[in-house]
């Protein structure tokens, strides 16, 4: 069919057409859609992006590579740290390595991934991830030097469990949003590894390997449950040794205070005891992918309505034997507890993995005035999506 469109993935910008409306807006080939999209003074600065968004065609768009990153300038004034190193967006896409040709083994080799995949999933793994186009790309980096990445995981439907041999990332942005956006006193935050599903983005410094070390930038195993895709480890990337000057950032932008939207914790404990507002549960069978029973169909009424203003408790339920990640366009959630235990860091996000029978509690954001009209949430894993695991919701 060739229908194709744009989602601004994300931002917090109008559901409606010109701007972020993947429902009505749709362009046919030989037709031109035209977009005029505001993004808000107060968007969180960071990392986002955009991909076409065609229901039952998002998959093969996504996979052929219809996407890129966004980035929303102004992070440094939240993490002055950033300010002078060297800035690198990494997008995230796959290489098809797919069961009858003859140069998947070769693929698979080059990236260190195995042939046996790992954790619950069956199958052989068909595919691998590349860096801005690159298999295995090598990174220039100053030995002991410091880098700020913003990676982007643009593949439809392999997870990207993030690591850097023999270090710890430190953390500066999740989904675009400053850790410290909602929480001024937040710190940066080191961490051994991180899951990034599709979709997902991290923002951290790096730093380069001391002493000739070898050391990669890998994905680790994720284990998407027994009806799951392999999902193996493998290598996205080398570190090399190489002097690579500092970036001195002009932005004026960069030199202005922070503007920080703190929330009251009587407000997010007063959401989050209360019993969910609104309920998704994922569900799947061999005749597709639903969403509280039903598949999705463009010409659905919204499945639910919330109101501008609110925060709202959401519960996601993850019914199935595999793990899908839950987005709604231009709005992010506070994850804060699984499976009814509260997280020990709540974070803020706009996709979330929902693990294989477990359910997830988020308090949405409804308040932003600009967000009017008919939206949706869904899967993130694009083929469930294609496939029905999409609801609309009306912000009224
Ligand atoms: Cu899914």
């Amino acid at each position: 069919m060739n229908m194709s469109n744009l989602h601004f993935h994300g931002l917090h910008v109008s559901p409606d057409s010109p701007q972020d409306d993947v429902i009505s807006m749709m362009a046919n080939p030989g037709t031109t859609l035209h977009y005029a999209v505001t993004v808000p003074l107060d968007q969180p600065p960071g990392l986002y992006w955009y991909h076409t968004h065609p229901h039952g065609e998002s998959y093969q768009q996504s996979l052929d590579g219809m996407s890129g990153a966004i980035v929303v300038d102004g992070i440094q004034r939240y993490a002055p740290e950033v300010r002078h190193l060297r800035q690198r967006i990494l997008i995230l896409r796959d290489r098809v390595a797919g069961e009858h040709d003859p140069n998947a083994p070769a693929i698979r080799k080059a990236v260190g991934a195995s042939s046996a995949g790992c954790g619950a999933a069956s199958g052989v793994p068909q595919r691998v991830f590349t860096v801005n186009g690159s298999l295995r790309p090598r990174i220039p980096i100053a030995s002991g030097g410091r880098q700020f990445w913003r990676i982007v995981n643009a593949s439809p439907d392999l997870y990207a469990d993030l690591e850097v041999d023999g270090e710890r990332l430190e953390i500066i942005a999740r989904d675009g949003m400053p850790l410290t956006f909602h929480d001024p006193h937040r710190q940066t935050e080191l961490v051994d590894h991180v899951l990034v599903p599709p979709a997902g983005r991290v923002e951290a410094i790096v730093a380069g390997p001391v002493g000739g070390a070898k050391v990669s930038l890998r994905s680790r195993c994720f284990d998407t449950g027994p009806d799951g895709d392999p999902n193996p480890a493998m290598v996205i990337a080398d570190l090399v040794s190489l002097p690579s000057r500092p970036t001195v950032s002009s932005e004026r932008v960069g030199r202005l205070a922070p503007v920080y939207k703190p929330i009251p914790h009587a407000t997010l404990s007063d959401v989050e005891s209360r019993a969910p507002d609104y309920t998704v549960k994922f569900t799947e069978d061999k005749h597709g992918f639903y969403i509280n029973g039903k598949k999705y169909g463009p010409e659905d009424p919204p499945m639910t309505t919330a109101t501008v203003g609110s925060f709202f408790h959401w519960r996601v339920v993850n019914d199935t034997r595999e793990v899908h990640p839950f987005h709604i366009h231009q709005v992010h959630f506070l994850v804060y507890a699984q499976n009814g235990k509260p997280e020990a860091q709540p974070e803020w996000l706009d996709t979330v993995n929902v693990p294989g029978g477990n359910s997830i509690d988020l308090v949405m954001d409804f308040t932003d005035p600009i967000i009017r009209g008919v939206s949706l949430f869904h899967c993130h894993l694009l083929s469930h999506e294609d496939k029905g695991m999409m609801a609309k919701i009306l912000f009224k």
